[in-house]
């Protein structure tokens, strides 16, 4: 029988989560992107202000994906998607040090507020001077028990083997 997993894709500004899911949802992704008005404008044009939607099966489970905002100042949104999440992936860009603050912030809100598993996700690893997983574990400061996955947003064999890990997580509790 098939199950349906609820999966948060989270993670700082511009880190690549909406990308990740429309590269492997079979279903038009819903999306709320928005031009982008504050100053970082500069970096990119649009930014997702309330969720991303996909849909991707693996197996016998089928994983219904959201999306968060970046942006803190739609953070009132994480807690909603948060509700009842059978796991999490976070998503940094490996590229943009700056943003790990962030991402650690992320981490704290999300394991504090819930038990279910998570995987982290080193992205843009195609870039050139992108962090590798093991300088991002060492960077946000993680026990060797959470995974760190190198990842390209844009490929879909490298998106499906981090939702892959984090859905045996889920479903094995390993
Ligand atoms: N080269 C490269 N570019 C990527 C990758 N992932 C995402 N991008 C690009 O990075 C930019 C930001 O990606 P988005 O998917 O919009 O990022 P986001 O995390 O949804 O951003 P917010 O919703 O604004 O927080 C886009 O131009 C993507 O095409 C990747 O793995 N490699
Ligand atoms: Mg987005």
């Amino acid at each position: 029988m098939k199950r349906t997993l609820k999966v948060v894709v989270t993670g700082p500004f511009g880190a690549g989560k909406t990308e990740f899911i429309r590269t492997v949802s079979e279903i038009d992704i819903i999306t709320t992107e928005r031009k982008v008005t504050t100053r970082e404008k500069q970096i990119k044009s649009e930014t997702t202000v309330a969720m991303d939607f996909g849909r991707l099966t693996l197996g016998r489970n089928i994983l219904h994906l959201f999306g968060t905002p970046g942006q803190a100042r739609f953070e009132f949104m994480w807690d909603i998607l948060a509700k009842e999440m059978h796991g999490f992936v976070i998503l940094v860009d490996g590229t943009e040090k700056k943003s790990f603050a962030q991402a650690k912030r992320l981490i704290a809100l999300f394991t504090e507020n819930s038990e279910v598993p998570f995987v982290v996700a080193a992205n843009k690893q195609d870039l050139k001077g992108a962090l590798r997983p093991a300088q991002v574990r060492k960077s946000l400061g993680l026990s060797t028990k959470v995974p760190v996955l190198g990842c390209v947003s844009l490929d879909a064999d490298s998106v499906k083997s981090v939702l892959v890990q984090l859905t045996q997580m889920i479903v094995w509790g390993t």
